[in-house]
């Protein structure tokens, strides 16, 4: 049953809807992408993380599902959720999830984000459908749309900004100033990620996701790198600006 209705919001996402909500429709949201968890039980949804969705790749809690079941924030919580299938870059065609590299990401793989924002910060979640299996990606937010060359979606967002780029030092470059959604896939090819932040992005910087070939890089020299950018979403980031 559940599934059901899954697989009837994953069509809706193919067509590329972006939605941002109050409160109220977001407990709905989180229920959405808590892919394979039980179904939303109305406004107070039973907090239950023991019921762990079963379409979690590696085991990564349903973060926002589950803060919304306890339903403590929720006064002043903003939503973003976007969702697009990605395909290839053609000519003047620029896609809005767009593959650079279709052996690790085939076109008609499928990205989606959920975006929390609170007084306090916000979280966010990330979920690829159909990649390559038993792979680990490096997930992070860019500050670029995407393009039809990887070097358009620019360097990462960050926090406090290096003022060297592009940025390997890890005083900046590291999970904190930065967000690093990093998964790994199951055997289907999906896979889960999510983080959390105690700042905003500013208005307009945080344009999208982005998908490297392999797990980020963290010691000096080379944090944040995480090889070649295999796939780009260009998602509608939410900053802290009402
Ligand atoms: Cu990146």
């Amino acid at each position: 049953m559940a599934k059901t209705r899954v697989k009837a919001k994953a069509k809706a996402g193919a067509r590329g809807k972006v939605r941002t909500a109050g409160v109220g429709a977001g407990v709905v949201l989180a229920a959405v992408l808590a892919t394979g968890a039980a179904s939303p039980a109305g406004p107070a949804g039973p907090a239950n993380p023991a019921a762990g969705p079963s379409g979690a790749a590696d085991g990564t809690p349903a973060l926002l599902g589950g803060l919304v079941g306890g339903g403590l924030d929720g006064q002043s919580a903003r939503w973003m959720r976007a969702s697009a299938v990605f395909a290839q870059a053609e000519g003047a065609r620029k896609p809005r999830a767009v593959t650079h590299d279709p052996t690790l990401v085939p076109a008609g793989a499928r990205v989606r984000v959920a975006q929390k924002v609170t007084g306090q910060g916000m979280e966010i979640e990330a979920e690829v459908h159909g990649v390559r299996p038993g792979h680990t990606y490096g997930v992070h937010v860019h500050t670029q749309p995407c393009g039809a060359a990887p070097d358009a979606s620019g360097p990462h967002y960050q926090d406090r900004k290096d003022p060297k780029q592009p940025s390997t030092d890890p005083a900046y470059a590291n999970r904190h100033n930065e967000v690093w959604l990093d998964l790994t896939t199951d055997d289907k090819g999906n896979g889960r990620a999510s983080t959390s932040q105690k700042w905003h992005f500013r208005q307009g910087e945080a344009r999208s996701l982005v998908l490297h070939e392999h797990a980020t890089h963290t010691g000096r020299g080379e944090a944040g790198q995480a090889g070649d950018r295999v796939a780009c979403f260009t998602a509608p980031f939410i900053s802290g600006a009402r």
